[in-house]
């Protein structure tokens, strides 16, 4: 199997700068050498360049901050998706702010329209990134990415004349969601999206509900994109991210969902988006983020059959 890296150096979407070193502090973190080590062919291909930005895309000020370069970066980002996938290889994105999925899941979506699968997405997130340019209370175009992907209405410059591939709102499923804006919460109301919140994973655990998700994906033969947003996570074990909120997921819950993950053989692409090295402690979320991805790639304590026996 062969992974291809592709970095997204973009900070532009977010409120605070600094994740645009994101990409080069998981590369420290040992990214490539972890996924080698789980038998993966990876190939480094560097960080993605923005395309130039398109001179009708015009500024949004406050409602759709840094809008013109935000769509440079989605447009070359849906083509290195789409390129990726088209030659076999398994996309991972380095970020990078969250703005950067825009691009990513727009470019799988058409490798998967093309190849007549059906596209899921994952979104482990603290934030539900749900808002369009009338909705927002921040003009940030990170909280504005799964809004773009569900096909809602506002964001149309960032792909211009190019294939723009919504993903059916009915596929996505947000998870580990505990920070949502007021009119951003109507918007999800509205469009019946599936929003698995701490609360819900408090009450009935991460598995079960993973289970759910990973149930209905294989059912309908579909491809599985994982948007990894580390702030996902608690603070308390991954604290470089620029909008941090308590009471995320625990080592063990982020551990066991990437677990099943893997076990589920589903997920086709992948996105670890938010890492702020210039907040991080030492380098501590990006160490943690490369484990994560690790577990979600197969390494695991013991290989166990399906009775649960070990095996060798
Ligand atoms: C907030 C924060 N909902 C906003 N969003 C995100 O600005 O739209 N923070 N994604 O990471
Ligand atoms: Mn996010
Ligand atoms: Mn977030
Ligand atoms: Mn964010």
């Amino acid at each position: 199997p062969r992974v291809a890296l592709l970095g997204a150096p973009i900070d532009l979407g977010a409120s605070l700068r600094g994740a645009c070193m994101g990409p080069a502090a998981l590369r420290i973190a040992g990214l490539e050498e972890a996924l080698r080590e789980r038998g993966f062919d990876v190939e480094d291909r560097g960080d993605v360049a923005p395309r130039t930005p398109a001179p009708q895309v015009s500024g949004r000020g406050e409602r759709a901050r840094n809008l013109a370069e935000i769509a440079a970066w989605a447009r070359s980002l849906s083509d290195a998706a789409y390129e990726t996938m088209r030659d076999g290889a398994m996309p991972v994105f380095l970020g990078g702010d969250h703005s950067l999925s825009m691009g990513s899941v727009n470019g799988v979506a058409r490798h998967a329209a093309e190849a007549g699968r059906e596209l899921f997405v994952l979104w482990l997130d603290a934030h539900a990134d749900f808002n369009t340019p009338a909705s927002t209370p921040s003009g940030n175009m990170h909280g504005m990415s799964a809004a773009l992907l569900a096909g809602e209405e506002g964001l149309e410059e960032v792909f211009g004349d190019e294939p723009r591939r919504p993903i059916d709102p009915a596929n996505l499923h947000l998870f580990g969601i505990r920070s949502i804006d007021r009119d951003e919460r109507n918007l999800l109301v509205a469009r019946g999206i599936d929003v698995v919140d701490m609360r819900l994973i408090d009450e009935h655990g991460a598995s079960v509900l993973m289970r759910r998700v990973l149930e209905r994906v294989a059912a309908r033969n579909g491809m599985l994109h994982v948007s990894f947003d580390l702030d996902a996570l608690d603070p308390a074990i991954a604290p470089g991210v620029g909008t941090d909120v308590p009471g995320g997921l625990t080592y063990r819950e982020a551990h066991l969902i990437m677990e099943m993950l893997h076990d589920s053989g589903l997920v086709t692409s992948l996105d670890v988006v938010e890492l702020n090295p210039y907040l991080d402690e030492r380098g501590k979320s990006a160490r943690l983020a490369v484990d994560l991805v690790s577990s979600l790639f197969g390494r695991q304590v013991f290989a166990r059959g399906p009775d649960n026996a070990l095996a060798p």
